[in-house]
């Protein structure tokens, strides 16, 4: 059986954070699960690197748009063998290969007659890269990025997806694996209940230059998704290579529920306009979210993950983003969970049973694998569960249900524990004639251990490489073979554990933390006052020329001004100023602001960012630019 899984590739805008960690780690983790299963795998990653906000990343940092592409995705390449992810192929859309691969996707579409020219008015949203149907705003505003899209009209390239409408309600409707959860599924059909929009699927040159030419019209590049998506494509050597041919007929796609759409319609429509079969299932997950918000870039409220790696070990935090989200629903990252996971289900359960199953081996049993008695009826029940969990581990990991694979290891884990407990090992080591009987109870702990480090293997490959080397075991065989009970051989050394997991302080790795920072010779300066703060923090904050379009007071309050702000969207900001200012003072003023402030509501306004002011004494002074300059112009 063949494997091909894939993750988005992601935009080189930004470094790589915990939300695109974990969408690999779950990949890396199902890759390696079916290699265990004895499948032929495939796990492609790799980095989105056209388009308007690469651009505009680029001109921020300085460089030109390749440099700058160059060094991102080498920040990906690189973060992901940190966490132990061993992708087989790393892609990126500049590569001359996929570009090929687009043109010919483009030509071969266009001939079909699937791809039109015309003239199109539309709403434009900037962080999405694509035109918003007046359905999809909230509040007149793009429920992603909380901007109002920009009314844009231009001749483009427009793909002809509604022909291909009913085509995919069928193809849904009789495959039901074909988009998971359900949930998401069900949020397709109910999307595709309203007639399909055409795609656009060009930008103009004298707009836009970093993307791939058309090859029948050099003043347009492809826009974004349809160069993106053909990545799964040109990875494994479409139209013609062998790996073509061995790995599409079975390819998963993972992705969150941000890039549901371009996914589940736009990649089906266009495989099939090609003339190709869609890929087999896809799979999407939720948001890791701080607080009540999604982790993303553009709120710059981030968690590195190499970071991460450095303080938890690789190990725990792979082990908590496996166990923590239920695939498919948005789940809470805080350092303490972490901590609490890695203490709870990682010292003390796991590393526990390890330890003081080998210590004890070593100590009664002279280190080797004892021949096992005759098992009583404890015995044959702790088998019996060993053997349930490995089926039920199957049957949750193909289900991609990671948090619910674990918990069935983990029911293990804690009936081993008790089956220590309640054979006491050591009573029974105090009277030789119970040899017999303390070597089965030793066989069925030892067995039970060398099955859950085989499990363990696709969640925490370290973990269960040092479990493997201290039971002395073969790791060679797929799951099947090696999850028979009984493999043990008798006789066989064990050696002396070394600790699975250290206990971890929350506290104690502030301290240290802290203590780093201090120590560095380039940030001694830095840490002599606190109150400065770094380059790259001060690169988070996105300040803006904004222009006061309309102003009002707001009900019930003396201090607070409603103001209407153009940057370049229009957008609403609450600002302390109204006893400084009447609302007819402040219109037409241009005032610098902060853009990406997490929306707060005050007095029951729901305000997007913070203007800046300068305090004299008991005077509020706005903040300006010296010269008029366009709305939404960057300050840096
Ligand atoms: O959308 N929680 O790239 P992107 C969970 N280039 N996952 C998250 C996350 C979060 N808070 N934030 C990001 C693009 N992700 C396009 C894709 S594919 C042909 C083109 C993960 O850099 C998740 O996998 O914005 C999400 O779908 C992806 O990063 C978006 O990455």
């Amino acid at each position: 059986m063949n494997t091909y899984i894939t993750t988005p590739i992601f935009y080189v805008n930004a470094q790589p954070h915990l939300g695109h960690a974990y969408t690999t780690i779950v990949a890396d983790a199902y890759s390696r699960y079916k290699r265990l299963c004895g499948n032929d795998v495939r796990f492609q990653t790799g980095t989105d690197e056209h388009g308007e906000k690469i651009v505009q990343a680029a001109q921020d940092a300085g460089v030109s748009p390749k440099e700058y592409v160059d060094k991102i995705s080498t920040l990906f390449r690189e973060a992901w063998p940190v966490l132990t992810i061993k992708p087989d192929n790393f892609i990126r859309t500049t590569d001359s290969s996929h570009v090929r691969t687009v043109q010919d996707i483009l030509q071969k579409v266009y001939d079909r007659g699937d791809i039109y020219f015309d003239e199109y008015t539309g709403l434009y949203c900037k962080g999405c890269e694509r035109f918003l149907t007046e359905k999809e705003l909230v509040d007149d505003k793009c429920p992603d990025h909380l901007t109002v899209p920009e009314e844009i009209c231009e001749q483009n390239y427009f793909f002809r997806m509604g022909n291909y409408q009913q085509w995919l309600i069928d193809h849904i409707q009789n495959n039901p694996e074909f988009i998971t959860p359900e949930r998401y599924r069900n949020e397709v059909l109910s999307f595709l209940k309203e007639p399909l929009e055409d795609l656009c699927i060009s930008r103009p040159t004298s707009r836009l230059t970093w993307g791939i030419p058309f090859p029948f019209d050099d003043r347009f590049v492809t826009y974004v998704w349809f160069d993106a998506l053909i990545n799964y494509l040109t990875g494994i050597g479409y139209p013609d290579g062998a790996e073509f041919e061995k790995y599409w007929q079975v390819a998963e796609h993972v992705i969150a529920k941000d890039i549901l759409k371009p996914h589940a319609i736009y990649w089906p429509t266009m495989l099939k306009a090609m003339g190709l079969e869609p890929y087999a299932k896809l799979h999407v997950h939720g948001y890791w979210k701080i607080g009540e918000t999604k982790m993303s870039k553009s709120l710059g409220n981030v968690v590195r993950p190499v970071e991460m790696a450095a303080s938890f070990g690789v190990d725990a935090v792979r082990y908590f983003l496996l166990r923590d989200m239920s695939f498919g629903l948005d789940s809470g990252y805080t350092p303490e969970a972490v901590v609490a996971r890695q203490n709870a289900d990682l010292a003390n359960d796991l590393g526990n049973l390890f330890s003081r199953s080998l210590t004890m081996v070593k100590k009664f049993a002279g280190g080797k694998v004892p021949e096992p008695g005759d098992p009583q009826g404890i015995d044959s029940q702790l088998a019996d569960a060993a053997r349930e969990m490995v089926a039920a581990y199957q049957r949750e990991m193909d289900d991609f249900s990671f948090h619910k694979a674990i918990q069935a290891i983990w029911d293990l884990v804690g009936r081993a524990n008790k089956y220590i407990v309640v054979t006491a090992p050591w009573e029974l080591a105090k009277d030789p004639k119970n040899s017999d009987r303390l070597n089965t109870v030793f066989y069925h702990l030892l067995e039970s251990l060398r099955l859950i480090a085989v499990v363990v293997q696709p969640i925490m490959p370290d973990t269960a490489e040092k479990m493997f080397d201290a039971l002395g075991l073969d790791r060679e065989g797929t799951l099947e073979e090696l999850a028979q009970w009984g493999k043990l051989q008798p006789g066989m050394e064990v050696k002396r554990p070394a600790s699975l997991f250290p206990r971890l302080d929350l506290e104690e790795l502030k301290k240290q933390s802290e203590k780093a920072v201090a120590s560095s010779p380039e940030k001694t300066e830095e840490s002599e006052d606190s109150e400065l703060i770094s380059f790259d923090d001060f690169k988070k904050l996105d300040l803006r020329v904004g222009e006061i379009v309309a102003a009002e007071k707001v009900k019930k309050s003396d201090r607070l001004l409603k103001l209407t702000v153009k940057a370049p969207e229009e957008r609403t900001i609450v600002a302390g100023v109204a006893e400084h200012y009447q609302p007819e003072d402040v219109v037409g003023k241009q005032v610098i602001i902060v853009a990406n402030l997490k929306p707060v509501k005050l007095m029951g306004v729901l305000s997007h960012g913070l203007v800046l002011a300068a305090r004299d004494g008991d005077r509020l002074m706005l903040s300006g630019v010296s010269e008029i300059v366009a709305p939404g112009s960057r300050v840096s």
